[in-house]
């Protein structure tokens, strides 16, 4: 084949898609789709600072329509892409108490389920920081030809098929793992495509970033203050005392950490005995990419990816990043075991 520099999100896919001679092209039509949602959002996204000149949210527009919230837009477009492709079974959203199961034959008789959260870090759009969208793939355990039932989305982690997120920063990125990589494609505005310019990224194993939310200090437990001190320590050998980033976005803080290496940590505390963030929607899904890099997820003694979850919208303590940061944390961290 003749080498081409430029290659798209949806030609990458398609010629993966060929290097497994029983793949049906299903995923990546999936994962196709989930970019088109993407470049929508995108659009919306880049706009949100001119709200309060061309109309508030709420507000009426030019063509009469009511302007959604950003947060609200990004789950109805998913919602309707997702309900028009004819791979995906239904879904659940961080922004919807329950999940969505297409009832369409089409839908009935799709294999995969998808999970997301449409527009993470909302908090962050008030002062034009970075936000993103995570997305998470499983292929159902329901009966094909029905229309899919709690159980397709109460898998664990280590059952996910792909994984990824859409980072809408100073480039808007698409980033997502199946079992054989993690691949990263930046949008070309002038044509409208996701093109790949992150083959096949590696967490490094060692990284000088901890990301952690440090005001939350005098909740957090004599471990986790003792991990802390150790962060900030000097010593020569690993470069320490680490940097501190912490942009409170995950997937901006995510996608420093994957390319830079670091470890991000958002733990249980006296307030939030379970953490702040969801299973299935933020930690399953990075967990996954960043494993998929050669890096590690854990909640405490025990990988993120391993845990069953029991309800939709679950939370979980989580430390992720570099393997040897990780690995590291362990071993300050009482080990608090996962309580669903
Ligand atoms: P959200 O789903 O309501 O947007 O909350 C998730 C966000 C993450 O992106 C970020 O890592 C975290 O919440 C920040 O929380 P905090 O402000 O407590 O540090
Ligand atoms: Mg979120």
């Amino acid at each position: 084949m003749q080498h081409r520099k430029l290659i798209t999100m949806d030609e990458f896919t398609i010629r993966e898609t060929r290097k497994f001679p029983q793949a049906t092209g299903e995923l990546s039509s999936l994962l196709r789709d989930i970019g088109l949602a993407g470049k929508i959002i995108n659009k919306q996204v880049r706009r949100a600072g001119l709200v309060d000149i061309l109309g508030e949210h709420g507000a009426t527009n030019i063509q009469g329509e009511v302007q959604m919230k950003l947060d609200v837009f990004a789950n109805e477009t998913l919602i309707n892409i997702l309900k028009s492709s004819p791979d995906c079974a239904g879904i659940a959203s961080e922004e919807n108490d329950e999940l969505v199961a297409f009832e369409d034959t089409f839908s009935a008789n799709s294999k995969y389920i998808v999970l997301f959260d449409p527009l993470d870090g909302s908090s962050n759009i008030d002062v034009n920081a970075p936000i993103g969208t995570i997305f998470s793939i499983y292929r159902r355990v329901s009966e094909l030809g029905k229309p899919c039932t709690i159980e397709d989305f109460l898998q664990p982690g280590n059952k996910l098929m792909a994984a990824g997120y859409i980072l809408y920063g100073s480039s808007t990125m698409i980033v997502y793992a199946t079992r054989i990589g993690v691949n990263g494609f930046t949008l070309e505005p002038s044509i409208g495509e996701f093109c790949l310019s992150h083959p096949n990224l590696k967490c490094p194993d060692n990284g000088k970033i901890y990301s952690i939310n440090q005001g939350n200090w005098v909740k957090y437990d004599s471990s986790m203050i003792n991990y802390l001190n150790y962060c900030m320590e000097n010593n020569k050998e690993d470069s320490r005392p680490y940097s501190h980033r912490y942009i409170g976005s995950m997937v901006a803080d995510m996608h420093r950490t994957l390319i830079k290496g670091g470890i991000f940590i958002y733990p249980a505390d006296k307030s939030s005995v379970k953490g702040k963030l969801r299973l299935q929607y933020e930690c399953n899904p990075m967990a996954f990419i960043i494993e998929a890099a050669g890096g590690k997820a854990i909640y405490g003694t025990g990988n993120i990816l391993d845990i069953v979850p029991t309800e939709l919208h679950e939370r979980t303590p989580i430390f992720i990043g570099s393997k040897n940061m990780v690995s590291k944390a362990i071993e300050f961290v009482s080990a608090k075991e996962h309580v669903s």
